[in-house]
């Protein structure tokens, strides 16, 4: 219980609302999680896995409804529709909120409203913000448990008159007296609402119990409600992973890396680099909350306490250290189970010959479809990565040195280049670009613009965004990160990946450091700055030289012919598109044209 009058009354406000059976308050111990799993695997939601294997991990199978984030049911609902920008769906508040309350109205009939206080950052760093969920879904209170430090100390902190960020969430599943229930309880897809109201700082879910839709602490209220908070008070909230790069000489540079999914972020927050005498730690593989510290330089947390990581592709071979981490005390949701009470998915270092796919069926690689569903997902402590920084719950934050954007892009964007200056960085961060697969070179209708990689995820208009990071770039001055662009992805017309990736990445993460130590010179070309001939480490890395030209080169052609479908893109931002990236626009095609 709470001593915090507003909350308390905001509890029982939603109690007579949503009318559960009961209320329970979590505390955040390690007995209120094995008893609410001990309850899931009574009730036939969650399966045990091996102990010896897999020590205190649980499998969940969702609704194959609800497998993702519903970015079409997902509304930013502010006060002025022109606020919420052309990248977000908006409804007026006062109607969603009159919508969603006729779906709240008795709600949770027969199950509990569990009350999560929850921190987002280390408790009482003055980075962190608390949030306080309201769900009746055991599975999401569990997941809570990892991703977020929940608890009765977050309501100490709170006191009697602190802030918090209230979470309503509801899977839309009442049940009448008698009524049986299911598995994985949701609401079909015409009644899910991922609601958010940035005026007021208020978020309501409502229908999904997967991922971003459910545990709201991450996209909802770290990315959009952080995000529109961030420009009013003169920070960052960025959908970026922190690392921290250590060189032989024992200097440390941090890196925020902003990639849209499906580009390898939780990969590159865990690399290990291949070069002799430098050490890559984790600070957090999803978001960035930076803010400017008393040195005038941008300091970084992590505000998330797990991973809820992508699990297909996620290997020995691709990443080690999320192997290692996910290997105990850790839920699985939408993974094959396999005969001997393991997890399983496409891509991990053995085969499973069979098994119970994601929607609980017999599954054998002959089944024609994938065991895992492409979107399942670990939850697992960030703790436990045996690569995660000593000070990944520093307060203070980490400094960060260099910001890295990117995309997966088959051709055209070289393999790393650096802005020429701060506006130059934000015009390359607010023209990245991904394809949406990889599969084929022809990829012109396939690319998916993704500002930032915030495009789901800003909370407030797109144009005023940009305009928050130049702002941010006049405050940081000379201190601001330098900007770097990188693709990992190029491919040969006959479609052989060009770069090895992986651990080899740390080689252009080094070219980075030295260009800030001023170390190694660089090319200006159309697109920014490029190594030299010489000016990556390739020592030991058997790749043609040929190869390394082509990952270089700078088509001209290639990049004009990009232009005028940025220009369409930006056009959507209106009168809101910065008149300094207008500008950027127009020395891109300036420098085309010549
Ligand atoms: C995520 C995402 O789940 O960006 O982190 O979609
Ligand atoms: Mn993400």
């Amino acid at each position: 219980m709470t001593e915090h009058a507003g909350l308390a009354a905001w509890v029982k406000e939603v109690e007579t609302l949503c009318t559960p059976d009961k209320v329970h308050w979590c505390d955040g111990s390690t007995k209120e999680y094995d008893e609410m799993m001990q309850l899931m695997v009574a009730s036939g939601m969650a399966t045990k896995l091996d102990e010896s294997s897999f020590p205190n991990c649980y499998l969940f199978r969702s609704d194959p409804s609800d497998v993702a984030r519903v970015e079409g049911r997902t509304y930013i609902a502010c006060r002025e529709e022109e606020n919420a920008g052309p990248t977000n769906n908006w409804i007026d508040p006062d109607q969603l909120k009159e919508t969603m309350r006729g779906l709240y109205q008795g709600c949770m009939k027969g199950r509990t409203l569990y009350v999560i206080p929850f921190s987002m950052g280390p408790i009482g760093s003055p980075i962190a913000k608390i949030g306080v969920q309201i769900s009746d879904s055991p599975y999401v209170v569990t997941n809570m448990h990892i991703m977020t430090r929940v608890g009765t100390r977050v309501l100490e902190v709170l006191g009697s008159a602190g802030e918090f960020i209230p979470c309503l969430h509801s899977i839309g599943a009442p049940l009448e007296p008698g009524q049986e229930d299911v598995p994985w309880p949701c609401a079909p897809v015409e009644k899910k609402y991922i609601s958010h109201f940035p005026d007021e700082n208020l978020i309501w879910s409502y229908g999904s119990g997967y991922g971003g839709n459910a545990l709201l602490g991450k996209k909802c209220l770290a990315l959009r409600i952080a995000s529109v908070m961030a420009r009013r008070e003169g920070w960052m909230a960025e959908h970026m992973l922190i690392l921290r790069l250590t060189n032989p000489e024992g200097r440390r540079y941090h890196i925020a890396a902003a990639f849209p999914s499906a580009c390898g972020k939780t990969n590159l927050a865990m690399l290990q680099p291949s070069i002799p005498g430098w050490k890559c730690e984790c600070v957090g593989d999803d978001i960035a909350w930076m803010k400017i510290g008393g040195d005038g330089r941008l300091h970084a947390i992590n505000p998330e306490a797990g991973f809820f990581g992508v699990a297909p592709g996620t290997s020995y071979d691709s990443n080690p250290m999320a192997m290692d981490t996910l290997k105990s005390n850790s839920i699985f949701t939408n993974c094959v189970l396999t005969d001997d009470n393991k997890v399983w998915w496409e891509g991990m270092d053995e085969p499973c010959e069979h098994g119970i796919d994601w929607k609980g069926r017999e599954w054998t690689p002959a089944s024609g479809e994938p065991g895992a569903h492409p979107n399942s997902r670990f939850t697992a402590p960030a703790k436990q990565c045996p690569a995660i920084c000593p000070d990944w719950e520093d307060p203070a934050g980490v400094p960060i040195d260099i910001f890295v954007f990117g995309g997966r892009r088959a051709s055209v964007v070289p393999l790393v280049r650096q802005a020429l200056d701060w506006d130059h960085g934000v015009y390359l961060g607010a023209s990245a670009t991904s394809e949406v697969t990889a599969a084929a070179l022809d990829i012109k209708a396939k690319l998916r613009r993704d500002p930032f990689a915030m495009l789901p995820f800003c909370g407030y208009h797109m144009g005023d965004y940009l305009q928050h990071w130049f702002e941010m770039g006049d405050k940081l001055g000379d201190k601001a990160p330098k900007v770097f662009y990188v693709n990992w992805f190029r491919k040969t017309e006959d479609g052989r990946w060009l770069w090895p990736g992986f651990g080899e990445n740390a080689r252009v993460l080094k070219w980075m450091c030295e260009r800030i130590d001023g170390k190694v010179d660089a090319v200006e070309t159309s697109i920014g700055l490029m190594p030299t001939a010489d000016g990556l480490d390739l020592e030991g890395l058997d790749i043609p030289a040929a190869d390394v030209e082509e990952l270089l080169r700078v088509d001209d052609n290639a990049w004009k012919a990009e232009l005028p479908d940025l220009r369409e893109f930006f056009a959507k931002f209106g009168d809101r598109l910065p008149p300094r990236m207008q500008a950027q626009i127009e020395r891109a095609e300036q420098f085309q044209r010549a």
